[in-house]
């Protein structure tokens, strides 16, 4: 006979937190958002792998590229790069959060000397910038000739055809540091000869980086950082149960921090054989989560399989259509009190304390303190993630308000995007996600240090100044049963209302 569960299942919405009491000393300020991040003998070692704030974003094409990594790293959370894509591309993606220095830039709009005003005007209008570095062959790391800054040309006295040999500022008279130089060195130099821009250059003269005057304070202004030993930014990335011989490789080589199997059902022997391979190949060394699941049995199943952290959630993503076509799912509230009731019985018989993620379903800022106050360790968003400048996707004018575009990995764009980079055969498929725009919702920056402001006073008023002491002293009641809501796309505008609809009745 088949198990039923007694309880309805429920989703964030349908709970609140009742504050308790609030010492005098609790406020924002001395609140600490550090998480595990990967399993570890709590009580007895550290943890090898912590979030300064317990933020990630998803695993998906929409949100997670280098550049989101870098932009969340600097705050303290964790990006896992996507994996519906080619290994190679994904690999380059790892290896450039890797090799991003803070203050020292990779120029986009370079020049050769054969290039003309015109060629200028052109990168200037596209890229906005006013430094150009001159290179022999016109790449971003070639040998350095000269730059061109707005001060080199004049626009109502020069000829567009004017070649930028003739007028650049020349390798002789520019001041540059060599390779190594650190961001407050490089700004030295940049202040005691009144620069606007330093180059970098390594042993051949080739260019290496740009620094520019204004960058100099912003390693000061982000002390949650996140940064490995050797002062790079951490960066996940994720990966399938299907080319990780090949996959997990690559990425490690590219400096990947922790891996995330990405599968939206994760209560599977292919997930316990991807982490078998991965152990068998590198031991502990290799950090890898799994996922997902929704309950106590697939928590147990990936924790004994060896998985660093576990992630739950079926269904309940914005864009997520999983309930509707497949019925399988539960609230993510339910999922997550279950998922941690489990883990908590997992450390008392193991020692092992395995981190568990929510993922999904995060619509207001307060769904996160509910999360965490459910017992979740850190949660993942893909949504919230999607609204920044710094997401991958393409900004767009929709009746005259910014939208950013989003889109499900099992959507028909994702499927369709993964099937030309890995050349995949056609078969037969359904849909999973949809296709949407959320609202664009500026910088990251801004964005976030709103909802940790927001966390932050929650755990106050619930008289918690780390997120274990929140955990332990929340209080959470029920409010309603609206779980149904969270079970169809939601808090989207649905770009095109006939494949939904057709895919799902
Ligand atoms: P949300 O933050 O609510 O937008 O949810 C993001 C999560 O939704 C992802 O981390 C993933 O677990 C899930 N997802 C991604 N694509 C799809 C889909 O197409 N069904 N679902």
């Amino acid at each position: 006979m088949a198990f039923y569960f007694d309880e309805p299942s429920r989703t964030f919405n349908e709970y609140l937190l009742v504050p308790g009491h609030t010492p005098a000393d609790c406020v924002p300020a001395a609140v600490s958002l550090k998480t595990p991040l990967v399993k570890y003998r709590k009580g007895q070692e550290e943890c090898p792998l912590t979030l300064n704030v317990p933020m990630v974003s998803a695993i998906m094409a929409a949100v997670s590229d280098d550049k989101m990594a870098v932009a969340l790293a600097t705050e303290g959370g964790l990006s896992f790069i996507y994996g519906n894509q080619s290994i190679e591309d994904e690999a380059a993606m790892v290896a450039r959060v890797k090799d991003y220095k803070a203050g020292f830039v990779t120029s986009d709009a370079n020049l050769s000397p054969e290039m003309t005003l015109a060629d200028v005007v052109e990168l200037h209008e596209k890229f906005g910038h006013s430094t150009m570095p001159v290179t022999a062959d016109g790449s971003a790391h070639g040998k350095l000739l000269g730059i061109v800054t707005e001060r080199d040309y004049r626009l109502s006295r020069m000829s567009l055809d004017e070649r930028v040999a003739d007028f650049m500022t020349p390798r002789e008279k520019l001041v540059v540091a060599q390779d190594g130089t650190t961001l407050k060195v490089a700004n030295d130099i940049i202040w005691d000869h009144k620069l606007n821009s330093l180059p970098i250059v390594d042993a051949n003269d080739c260019l290496v980086a740009l620094v520019f005057r204004k960058d100099y304070d912003s390693h000061k202004s982000n002390p949650d950082e996140m940064l490995d030993a050797h002062k790079r930014y951490m960066v996940g990335a994720g990966i399938n149960s299907r080319d990780y011989a090949e996959r997990v490789p690559a990425l490690v080589n590219a400096g990947a921090d922790v891996l995330c199997i990405d599968s939206s059902e994760g209560y599977s022997d292919w997930q316990k054989l991807t982490i078998q391979w991965v152990r068998e190949h590198y031991g502990d060394a290799v950090k890898i989560g799994a996922g997902n699941v929704v309950d106590a049995e697939g928590f147990r199943f990936l924790a004994e399989a060896g998985a660093d952290f576990v992630k739950i959630g079926i269904g309940g993503g914005s864009i997520c259509i999983t309930r509707e076509t497949k019925g399988i799912g539960r609230g993510q509230a339910t999922a997550t009190i279950e998922v941690a009731k489990a883990r908590d019985e997992y450390f008392r018989e193991t020692g092992i304390y395995v981190p568990i993620c929510s993922d999904g379903g995060i619509v207001y800022d307060h769904h996160i303190s509910l999360a965490l106050a459910m017992g979740a360790d850190f949660v993942m968003l893909g949504r919230y993630f999607a609204r920044f400048d710094e997401s991958p996707s393409a900004k767009v004018m929709v009746n005259g308000t910014y939208m950013k575009e989003y889109w499900g990995e099992g959507s028909a764009r994702a499927r369709n995007w993964g099937r030309y980079d890995l050349g995949g055969k056609k078969s037969l498929s359904f849909e999973e996600g949809v296709d949407s725009y959320v609202p664009y919702a500026g910088s990251l920056k801004d964005n976030m240090a709103i909802t940790l402001l927001k966390l932050k006073s929650t755990m106050c008023n619930c008289g918690a100044l780390t997120i274990p002491e929140f955990q332990d002293k929340a209080k959470l009641t029920l409010v309603s049963a609206t779980s149904i809501v969270e079970g169809g796309a939601h808090d989207v505008l649905l770009k095109d209302k006939a494949p939904y609809a057709s895919n799902t009745r």
